[in-house]
């Protein structure tokens, strides 16, 4: 009692933990319930301050050392290590462990695909020859007179080397505009395969290897990139050829897309194919026959996070938010099943899905968690692990217990902007081109175009940066593209909407309205940030921007970011020529070397640099400035 009461006084306020009207409505039942959320967990437990700085070693056991960030300089770690190494060191293994998370990912769908294409898997198919043909092309291989399949084992066989390659540069190498590669040539950053940077990371961040902090950032690049343009890029790609390549498409967001009367099931994680299949499971006739015999209207599908957000830009299947809800959407009681793959999947799900009832299933060998039941999902027979998390939910469904609240709050916005249909909707009917959209930013109307993505987090209110930061952007005439948490915390705030052009400057306005399209364009998941990648390098072929990624008019932001896949996406999009600007927090120690090496030092070599700022105005307009400096360079300023 005396403990709950302790609790109680530390908690924040729910309107002062989100944005989200729904979570916080669902915050504020979960502690009627006496039910601890993440929101509770981030008030009691502290950041350590030392570790916030970056300024603690534990990579031995002559330690750990832990040095002072307001004297950083006064001391050296039992090795000698100094500051600059420690942070170097902590930050690679960041970039290691994201880009492993974004590797492990790809390389799952490209076996997938290689299955497929050998024709030993017949429960997925080459959807999109379209697409294939494209890839084919952009990696060099023939596609005249040749059967799909064919292509898609050169395809397979090709971009394997994108994780096993131990010399050379890697395959979508060749994606890169030429200026830029030459840059990562000049600085020997062109990835290798990313086992081998990721095994090197690992490496050289043991104790006593690399203790430079400027050869560590080099392999940091390289890995990251070896993320961006290899894992993470084959990711989409296969990905698309397999399901589909997103066209715009009408889905609704946020808790209310629960249903009291259906049977309620999400799928929350990071890899489209269980959600394909669990869509197939949910449909098919006898299940849905099952429901209702249970008493059910019928069965709702609904995802959550990157593989929710993925499939609503290529499907349209609803998505009830972003990783901040995920505990908060259990507490509604409506959810008779979650299915989760892999990454951002909270432990305390497990408590939250006991205290309501839920059946909560972990689905993939590589993400157990202790006390959660677990089903496995197996490519060679999908139905087995989707058709059972359908009838257990069925069966949850008949038997709930416990009142059932659903926020009524819901919002409908489009997505699916993949970097194709952005060349189809601004190059007009049957025209892919990037011409129009580089005329209109050389023109001015659109003054630069901002990537605005990643995670929500505790540490700071939920959805907030990311909805006031997109807004001044868009007020200033910045096209916005994003992906992952943020699309979803703009697509609750009701702005993936054409007539959100009326928050826009009169430029970015008149050619939202001329297209008929939002000035705050969705693309997707997390590895889905590869399409900006190539959304970016196809305004650099198009020309008339400069020549490399560096000469854009552009810059990217991760406001509410959290996991080690964002420092490793921040990263790449820095070795790819881009201002790169983070929120909440930055793990780093101000007023050092290694501070002043990502933050200025990398734009000097030619790529981009890291930015910081926690106040959602200011960090639009660092962004902003960095346009119009880029704009000028140009000679395009108005
Ligand atoms: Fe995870 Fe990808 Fe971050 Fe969201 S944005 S919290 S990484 S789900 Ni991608
Ligand atoms: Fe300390 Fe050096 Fe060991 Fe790190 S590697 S824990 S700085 S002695």
């Amino acid at each position: 009692m005396g403990e709950t009461k302790e609790l109680k006084k530390k908690l924040t306020p729910a309107h002062d933990c989100t944005t989200c009207e729904a979570t916080a409505q669902m915050i504020d039942k979960a502690r009627r319930d006496g039910v601890e959320l993440v929101f509770d967990r981030a008030a009691t437990m502290k950041a350590c301050p030392i570790g916030a700085d970056s300024a603690c070693c534990k990579h031995c056991s002559m330690g750990p050392c832990r040095l002072n960030a307001k004297d950083p300089y006064g001391k050296v770690g039992v090795c000698g290590a100094t500051i600059d190494t420690i942070q170097a060191r902590n930050f690679a293994r960041m970039v290691a462990s994201g880009a492993a998370a974004h590797t492990d990912h790809g390389m799952s769908i490209l076996h997938l695909f290689g299955e497929v294409v050998k024709g030993h898997n017949k429960d997925y198919e080459i959807k999109d020859t379209q697409k294939l043909l494209q890839v084919a092309q952009t990696l060099e291989i023939e596609t005249d007179g040749r059967a799909y399949q064919d292509i898609g084992l050169d395809i397979y066989e090709e971009l394997m080397k994108t994780y096993t390659q131990v010399e050379g540069e890697f395959p979508f190498a060749k994606a890169v505009p030429e200026k830029t590669l030459e840059t990562w040539r000049k600085h020997n950053i062109v990835p290798r395969g990313a086992m081998r940077e990721i095994m090197e990371i690992m490496h050289r961040t043991h104790m006593g290897v690399d203790q430079d902090y400027e050869n560590i950032v080099n392999q940091c690049s390289r890995t990251a990139l070896s993320d961006g343009w290899g894992g993470s890029m084959v990711a989409t790609e296969i990905s698309d050829i397999m399901f589909g390549t997103p066209r715009p498409v009408m889905a609704e967001v946020n808790m209310g897309v629960l249903k009291e009367d259906h049977v309620n099931i999400i799928v929350h994680g990071h890899e489209p194919n269980l959600f394909e299949s669990i869509m197939v499971s949910t449909s098919d006739a006898t299940m849905v026959e099952a429901a209702k015999a249970a008493g059910a209207k019928g069965i709702n599908l609904v995802g959550m996070c990157c593989s929710g957000a993925e499939m609503m830009s290529r499907h349209g299947v609803p998505h009830a938010g972003n990783f901040m809800s995920t505990e908060a959407v259990l507490v509604t009681g409506a959810v008779d099943a979650m299915a989760v793959d892999v990454q951002c999947i909270k432990q305390g799900l497990g408590k939250v899905a006991d205290c309501y009832g839920t059946e909560l299933f972990t689905t993939n060998p590589r993400c157990h968690i202790e006390g959660v039941k677990h089903i496995e999902f197996d490519e060679d027979d999908p139905m087995a692990c989707t058709d059972e998390v359908v009838i257990k939910a069925i069966s949850r469904f008949k038997n709930r217990k416990g009142d059932i609240q659903i926020p009524k709050n819901k919002n409908v916005g489009i997505h699916g902007f993949s970097k194709e249909y952005i060349g189809y909707m601004l190059g007009g009917s049957f025209r892919e081109s990037y011409v129009p959209l580089n005329e209109n930013i050389i023109n001015g109307r659109i003054r630069g175009v901002a990537g605005v993505v990643g995670c929500t987090q505790p540490r700071t209110k939920q959805d907030y940066m990311h909805v006031e930061l997109v807004k001044e952007l868009i007020k200033n005439d910045v096209l916005v593209l994003q992906t992952g948490c943020s699309q979803i915390a703009l697509a609750k705030a009701g702005l993936l909407i054409p007539e959100a052009a009326h928050l826009a400057g009169d430029g970015l306005a008149e050619v939202c309205e001329t297209v008929g399209m939002p000035p705050i364009l969705g693309l997707g998941s997390c590895v889905d940030n590869s399409r900006i990648l190539t959304a970016a390098s196809e305004m650099v072929r198009t020309g008339g921007l400069g020549h490399s990624i560096a000469d854009l008019p552009a810059a990217g932001a991760a406001p509410e970011w959290m996991s080690e896949k964002a420092i490793s996406i921040g990263h790449y999009f820095v070795a790819s020529g881009v201002y790169t600007v983070f929120g909440t927090t930055f793990p780093i120690t101000e007023g050092t070397k290694f501070h002043k090496h990502l933050f200025e030092e990398l734009e000097e070599m030619g790529l981009g640099k890291w930015g910081f700022s926690n106040d959602p105005i200011e960090m639009a307009h660092m962004m902003i400035a960095h346009i119009d400096k880029k704009r000028e360079q140009l000679g395009i300023n108005k």
